[in-house]
Parts: structure tokens; sequence; C-alpha cells
């Protein structure tokens, strides 16, 4: 079993496809072991995102995803990390094959629903990062 963290970012929840996404979520057969919505400050949005310092897109990424609220939800699956990215699509929405997350709610390379960890190391850090040890099954 894989854990990994995916979010529903702030355009996804304020057009209101929270249910939609976990509806998903469940019919791809991942437990959902922690669940919450958080509306990251600045600071914390910088740091979730550091790999990307630097990166032309980083200010405005920074910008949105302390827009609004986010929903943060730690999955566990087998082969959870790929398996998500899968659900997801690619980051473009464009490009993102037909029924995936970001295919179907997706607006911009920004803009894009959903965020996933990108490896299994990442992804236990990434869900340390949102749940403490009593938020999480
Ligand atoms: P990923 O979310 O598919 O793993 P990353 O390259 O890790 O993609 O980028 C993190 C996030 O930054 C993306 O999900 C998207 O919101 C934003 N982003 C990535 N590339 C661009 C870009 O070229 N322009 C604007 N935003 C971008
Ligand atoms: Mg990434």
């Amino acid at each position: 079993m894989e854990e990994t963290l995916a979010i529903v970012k702030p355009d996804a929840v304020a057009a209101g496809f929270v249910g939609k996404i976990l509806s998903r979520i469940e019919e791809e057969g991942f437990r959902v072991r922690g669940l919450k919505m958080v509306h990251l400050r600045e600071g914390e949005a910088r740091l979730f995102y550091g790999v990307h310092r630097g990166k032309p897109f980083y200010e405005s990424l920074v910008a949105f995803m302390t827009s609004g609220p986010v929903v943060a939800i730690a999955l566990e699956r087998e082969d959870g990390v790929a398996h998500w990215r899968r659900v997801m699509g690619v980051t473009d929405p464009a490009s993102a094959a037909e029924g995936t997350l970001r295919s179907l709610y997706g607006t911009t390379v920004q803009r894009n629903a959903v965020h996933g960890s990108d490896s299994v190391e990442n992804g236990v850090g990434e869900i340390n990062f949102f749940f403490n040890t009593l938020e999480k099954t």
C-alpha cells in the first residue's frame, strides 16, 4: 500500500467540485486516511511548493493556492502515487486525457483542480505537512 496526498485546489473548491472529486476517489478504490479543508497562508504555500521556487510560475502559483480554501486528502491504495496521477491527468488540462480530473474540472495549466504527490517519499512528506497523527487514521 502507498500513501499519497491529494489536494482539491481553490478553483475546484470554489466551483463546487469537492463532492464529485471525492466520489471519484472512492470509485478508484482509494481509502481516505485523512481529510480536511484549510486556507493556506502565504508562507505555507511557499514552503509546500518550495521545489518550484525560482520558476516563472512560482509567485502566481503561491497567489493562486492562497486565494481560497483547499481540501487536503490523505489517500492510500496499492500503487497509490502513480494511480492518483493517472486519475488526475497531466498538468495542463488542455492536454489531459478525457475523463481525468484535470480534463473534467481544470481550466488552465495553473488552475488545474487537483494536486498529487510525485513520489512515495514526497507523498509521506506532504501528508505530514498537512496532517498530524491525531488527524489521520
Ligand atoms: P503537477 O501538479 O502536475 O505535479 P508541477 O510541475 O509539480 O505539476 O507544478 C505544480 C503546479 O504548478 C501545477 O499543478 C500547476 O498548478 C502549476 N504550474 C505548473 N506549470 C505551470 C506553468 O507552466 N504555468 C502556470 N502554472 C504552472
Ligand atoms: Mg508536482
